[in-house]
């Protein structure tokens, strides 16, 4: 028997949670207090489907923080070293946000409403109570709430004529990381050209469950000949594309610069952000720490790799590996790692296996450029 996850008020389901068992959901994780799916047919499986396809995923669990005053960009700029002076109504924004000693609070992807008007699409760390917590401290005029909305992302290539089938054509007109106000049977949504896969897509910030659960069951019903299918974020497809999860690649602990997020700051600005001292020394110093990529080729590469295993050629070389999948693409086991700054790309590190045996991984940047490391994709 497989244990069982209680659903409860505090593991909180979402608008679709009952449709992705009829659907035949295999994993769920938790994230926000919320049940995310991890797993349909197969990881493997579903990645080739979205590659290929298009699929609906349930990501109600990436929660709203909703920040609403003449202070809301005062506040988000004090949480992010991302200068978002120049972001528009209609914008989302990768922000990055650090606390005063330059450690990741989160990524979330910042959607500008209006100009008193911001909602921070979170990962997984209750980033309402750190912002409400800045807010009241600073008596900053905002108010602060997570409201009841769930994205729900259609990625994959077909996900555009899907999109323009349900929305009508105007989901062309959004351009990547743009978002505009959609009708769907007489309810505006907000929809946007984004999403956890380089797949393409968008994302509908659902704010009624309801009207979701429609327009949920309309994307199947319009999508049948394009082979649609319920999906969520697919381990494989997201670390061969380099996106990164908090919590698993890096977290409270490492800083923007050494999770590779360097190029999103802007540590030269005159902005007024809490972190802004802390990452430039930091970057003045260099960071002691930096985010890898590490590729095993087969045969060796099918091995599951220990949860912690990391023993390399000096001891305090590495702090751990954070996501590692096989790709059925690539035919190298992926990872993503922590390690000194001193290590190169190009080097090589050993890591033990779950079976006791070791292995020598190849360091590489990620994003993983494929090409350059003359590993052929096997499709
Ligand atoms: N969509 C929404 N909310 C989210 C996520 C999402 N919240 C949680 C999590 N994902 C936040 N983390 C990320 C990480 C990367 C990206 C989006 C959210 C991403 N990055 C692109 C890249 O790296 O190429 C684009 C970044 C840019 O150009 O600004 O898309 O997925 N709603």
């Amino acid at each position: 028997m497989h244990p069982k996850i209680a659903i409860s008020r505090r593991l909180r389901s979402t608008p679709w949670t009952s449709r992705l068992q009829q659907q035949g959901v295999k994993g769920f994780t938790v994230y926000n207090h919320m049940l995310l799916p991890t797993e349909f047919e197969s990881v493997e499986a579903d990645y080739w489907h979205l590659c290929e396809h298009v699929q609906v995923w349930d990501v109600g669990a990436e929660r709203q923080v909703e920040i609403i005053g003449p202070d809301a960009s005062k506040l988000v700029q004090w949480m992010t070293p991302r200068d978002i002076t120049k972001t528009v109504v209609g914008q989302c924004v990768y922000l990055p946000l650090a606390d005063e000693n330059g450690k990741l609070i989160n990524d979330p992807v910042g959607l500008k409403l209006d100009d008193q008007h911001w909602w921070l699409s979170v990962a997984d760390s209750d980033v309402w109570l750190w912002a409400k917590g800045l807010a009241t401290g600073a008596k900053l005029d905002v108010t602060i709430c997570e409201p009841e909305v769930w994205p729900l992302a259609v990625q994959g290539p077909k996900a555009e004529t899907l999109m323009a089938r349900v929305f009508g054509d105007a989901v062309k007109d959004i351009r990547f990381f743009r978002f505009a106000k959609l009708d769907y049977q007489g309810h505006a949504f907000i929809v946007a050209r984004s999403g956890w896969s380089k797949q393409g897509g968008f994302e509908v910030y659902v704010d009624d469950a309801t009207q979701g659960q429609a327009l949920y069951d309309d994307l199947f019903a319009q999508g049948e000949d394009l082979n649609v299918g319920p999906g969520c974020p697919n381990l494989i497809e997201r670390l061969e594309s380099g996106l990164l999860s908090y919590g698993n690649d890096m977290d409270f602990s490492h800083s923007p610069l050494e999770s590779g997020l360097g190029g999103f700051l802007h540590l030269d600005a005159d902005l007024d952000s809490l972190s802004m001292a802390a990452l430039r020394r930091e970057r003045d110093a260099g960071p002691t720490k930096k985010i890898v990529g590490l590729v095993v080729p087969a045969p060796y590469g099918e091995l599951p790799i220990a949860e912690r295993p990391f023993s390399s050629r000096h001891d305090d070389d590495c702090n751990f590996i954070g996501s590692q999948v096989w790709s059925p693409r690539y035919k190298h086991q992926l990872a993503s790692a922590m390690i000194s700054s001193d290590l190169l790309v190009d080097d090589t590190i050993t890591i033990d296996m779950l079976d006791g045996s070791q292995v020598e991984a190849r360091i590489t940047s990620i994003p993983f450029d494929f090409a350059a490391l003359d590993i052929e994709a096997a499709d």
